[in-house]
């Protein structure tokens, strides 16, 4: 065939105009609705380009294209979330600047991006790496310091020996490196961190305020972990009665405060070094709070795992209310950076304190029984009356925690599981931590006029032995001096972490240029909040949490208008392989966009992935399935053949219209997949037709632009005429009337007895006439105690329910 679709040429032209005419540039058009639309920028790897972000970008271009075309402003853009291992790894193994092997790296991602026809405003990209993006990445740190949100620590961090790297616990997975996969060690190391639980419960309770997902929103409430209890003073005294230090714990359930029989302190805990000269078994101790420290959390908190602990021999402490001396531990089933890190021990109603009582013959004294007055067996924890407790029998164990908290000097207390950030990481690739240490004057921030404080230029990109940046060799980069009095100072050598960047590129697209703010007010004004972020699932608790506090603190200091950056947040499913396995690189089952662009065109890979199944759902590849819609498009290009100016018969423009309301509703509420099989069922009607009216071919190609914009562009401009431009067509309209008139009224029958009627459209398939008669309340009713045999549908004029009833 002469005129055979001919992908390449099609995709090459349309791409070439829409960047010369700049048709996607965003601008901040008051008189307009605006639609800040936003996906997660790639970190470049060397990989290229993979198939699921073909599905994410592929689907908000989609609704991008359709707001842009009904009037609205959109702001679509893209960048480079460029610092991070993988690009680090590889100048250690390569010798070559990390600087250089991310400008490759991003070269093929954009071209990559651009094969694909996507609508991006690519005068807005931008690249975390560049020094001046970084510098106001720089600039936040400082504000953040200058609160008190930013504080150098020691304490345990999670190692990975084999990337010598400090791992914040998320990027801990089941014990080994998120990265390389080694088991993670312990390591005390002074760490910059992030005080995100500041805000822990704003960004807890704001997630109210907020359009997400709900799994990304279980997610993030899981995470943050708030749980509501009481801080209780517990006086540890030594042989002679003397006293020695208070130690607080955390606990749910003060109500159970007459049932402790023991006290027990997590092996890092700090009082236990202090008490160590007291004790008569100091070794004995020692020993077990070094074997602690070498394992992990889940090791020591696994359930059924056996409790150990070690008595501290010399050393007792005083019930608060009684006045009893209670045995104290040091056992690993305690961790240090839960509540206090100190836990008070109620065999009788805590699972773990009970089998830890069991083991080492401590007494379990019942103080809480069923409101039933029923025997419970133990260790019984839920609520309900309390007994064995002096004045407080009698009471619920609601009543209880406030009265017994108050009685004994305790206080209110919400714990969160969420830890504070661990934002330093020994290594090169990131952005230089803006800070300076001084002997007079403790740690000081750059000023601000003298940012970007640039990563200087390496020849070796390895961390020392003993775990420090690279930095670190460069002595007269080090050596400084101080601002605040000028005298002698060491700069900072730790990096920033990998999710630095990206936890506000979102306010950079707005004014990517600015050299004054990280974007100016009025721009922020008019863009923000986004209102649509779609990503990936894997960052509901790292870079969506991450982000939400920096913004937060942002509005707090009056950088940013909105209290939450993203007012709404969606997730794709992942692109699984064909034979349902998770894509990996090493499995070499990975799918390269390169080469399905290649072979079928950008259209067809873009299409193809809208179609492949629900999209929040995970789907395997398929070839058949993108052969099909090759098909489809080809079949769609061949309709050009037989146009002809002539008015539409009434049943084509029906269908016209059905489909015009049935695209539309399903891009915005991302069911891409039924959008695609309406335009199929639509061509196929057309296909039927022996000439096909230039209105109805000319729908075909308008709706067709978000899944497949180049063949849509052209088929378009074929129709309307040279230098025509789609995508600056409004997007179409669906007539009520129209749909009303098509309408055909369904007798709805139970075992040939008509029961109901509906109304549908005219050609509706089978299963929406099935569906509409379902829906009847009437007719639901009368099959509710029915078993539906079969059904038979009369197009057009009856849907009979075969029934036999249920014994
Ligand atoms: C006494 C008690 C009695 C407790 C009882 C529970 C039931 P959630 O709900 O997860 O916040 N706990 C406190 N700090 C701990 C730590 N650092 N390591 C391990 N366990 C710790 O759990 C709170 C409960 O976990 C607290 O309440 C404490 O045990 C324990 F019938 O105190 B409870
Ligand atoms: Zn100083």
């Amino acid at each position: 065939m002469a005129h055979s679709y001919d992908p390449h040429t099609i995709e090459a032209k349309w791409q070439a105009r829409w960047a010369a005419e700049n048709v996607f540039a965003a601008r901040e058009d008051l008189g307009k609705r605006k639609s800040y639309l936003l996906v997660e920028f790639p970190y470049p790897s060397g990989a290229g380009l993979h198939v699921g972000h073909v599905r994410s970008y592929s689907a908000m271009d989609a609704i991008a294209r359709k707001r842009r075309r009904e009037g609205q402003e959109v702001l679509y853009p893209m960048g480079w979330d460029a610092f991070g291992l993988p690009t680090e790894n590889y100048a250690i193994k390569t010798g070559r600047p990390p600087q250089e092997i991310t400008q490759e790296n991003i070269a093929t991602f954009r071209r990559q991006l651009q094969s694909l026809g996507l609508s991006f405003d690519w005068n807005r990209e931008i690249n975390t790496t560049d020094p001046s993006y970084y510098r106001w990445t720089q600039w936040i740190f400082i504000q953040l310091f200058k609160r008190g949100l930013a504080y150098k620590a020691k304490g345990w961090i999670n190692w990975c020996p084999s990337c010598k790297i400090g791992l914040a616990n998320e990027e801990v997975v089941d014990g080994g490196c998120e990265r390389c996969g080694a088991p993670v060690e312990k390591k005390e190391r002074e760490q910059w961190m992030l005080r995100i639980t500041a805000y822990a419960q704003r960004l807890y309770d704001d997630l109210d305020t907020v359009d997400y997902i709900e799994r990304a929103k279980v997610g993030q409430r899981n995470w943050i972990g708030p749980s509501k209890g009481a801080i209780i003073p517990f006086a540890l005294a030594g042989e002679e009665g003397e006293g020695k230090e208070v130690v607080e714990v955390f606990t749910t359930r003060a109500d159970t405060l007459f049932g402790v029989t023991f006290l027990v302190l997590a092996p890092e805990h700090p009082a236990v070094e202090r008490l160590l000269s007291s004790l008569s078994n100091r070794d004995e101790v020692d020993d077990y709070v070094k074997a602690a420290l070498k394992k992990k959390d889940f090791e020591r908190t696994a359930e059924g795992k056996e409790k150990t602990g070690i008595l501290l021999k010399g050393i007792i402490a005083l019930h608060p209310a009684t006045k009893d001396p209670l045995p104290v531990f040091v056992a690993d089933y305690v961790l240090p950076h839960y509540g206090t890190g100190a836990v008070m021990g109620v065999p009788a109603h805590d699972e773990r304190d009970g089998e830890f009582a069991q083991r080492y013959h401590l007494p379990i004294k019942q103080v809480v029984r069923p409101h039933d007055g029923s025997v419970a067996s133990l260790p019984f924890a839920q609520d309900g009356v309390l007994v064995n407790s002096g004045q407080f029998d009698g009471m619920t164990s609601e009543e209880a925690r406030k009265a017994i908290m108050d009685a004994v000097g305790g206080r209110e207390h919400t714990t969160y599981r969420l830890r504070d950030w661990v934002f330093s990481r020994q290594r090169y690739w990131g952005e230089p931590i803006p800070m300076v240490y001084c002997e007079r004057c403790g740690w000081q921030p750059l000023p601000e006029e003298s940012l970007p404080l640039e990563l200087p230029e390496l020849k070796e990109y390895q961390p020392t032995e003993e775990g420090d940046s690279p930095l670190a060799r460069l002595e007269e980069w080090v050596r400084t001096t101080c601002p605040a009095c000028g005298g002698p100072a060491r700069r900072e050598t730790d990096v920033m972490p990998n999710w630095a960047g990206s936890s506000w590129y979102y306010l950079r697209y707005t004014d990517p240029y600015n050299n004054e703010a990280l974007a100016s007010s009025e721009k922020l004004a008019y863009w923000m909040p986004v209102d649509w972020y779609n990503g990936g699932m894997e960052h509901t608790t790292l870079h969506l949490l991450y982000s939400r506090f920096w913004h937060k603190f942002l509005y707090d200091i009056g950088v940013v208008p909105t209290q939450e950056p993203y007012a709404r947040r969606t997730s794709q499913g992942l692109i699984l392989a064909a034979d349902g396995s998770k894509m990996s690189k090493s499995k070499g089952n990975t799918v390269n966009p390169d080469e399905v662009v290649e072979q079928y065109g950008a259209d067809t890979l873009r299409a193809y992935e809208m179609f492949m199944g629900p999209f929040d759902q995970p789907v395997a590849w398929s070839i058949n399935g993108l052969v099909g819609i090759r098909r489809f498009l080809e079949r769609v290009w061949s309709l050009l053949e037989r146009v002809e100016e002539r008015q539409p018969s009434q049943e084509a423009l029906t269908l016209m219209h059905r489909t015009i309301k049935k695209v539309s509703e399903d891009i915005e509420a991302m069911k891409f997949n039924t959008a695609i099989a309406a335009l199929m069922e639509y061509t196929n009607a057309l296909m039927k037709e022996a000439s096909i009216p230039k209105t109805a071919l000319a729908a075909l190609f308008s709706l067709l632009e978000p899944f497949a914009p180049h063949i849509a562009h052209e088929g378009w401009e074929r129709l309307a005429g040279k230098g025509a431009l789609l995508c600056k067509e409004p997007w179409p309209q669906w007539d009520p009337a129209v749909l009303q008139e098509g309408e055909v009224t369904v007798a709805v029958q139970i075992n040939g007895k008509t029961r109901a009627t509906v109304s549908v459209a005219a050609g509706s398939t089978e299963e929406d006439i099935h569906k509409a008669a379902l829906a009847h309340p009437r007719v639901a009713q009368a099959l509710a105690q029915q078993n539906i045999q079969r059904v038979v549908v009369v197009p057009g004029r009856v849907v009979n329910f075969v029934v036999r009833e249920r014994q």
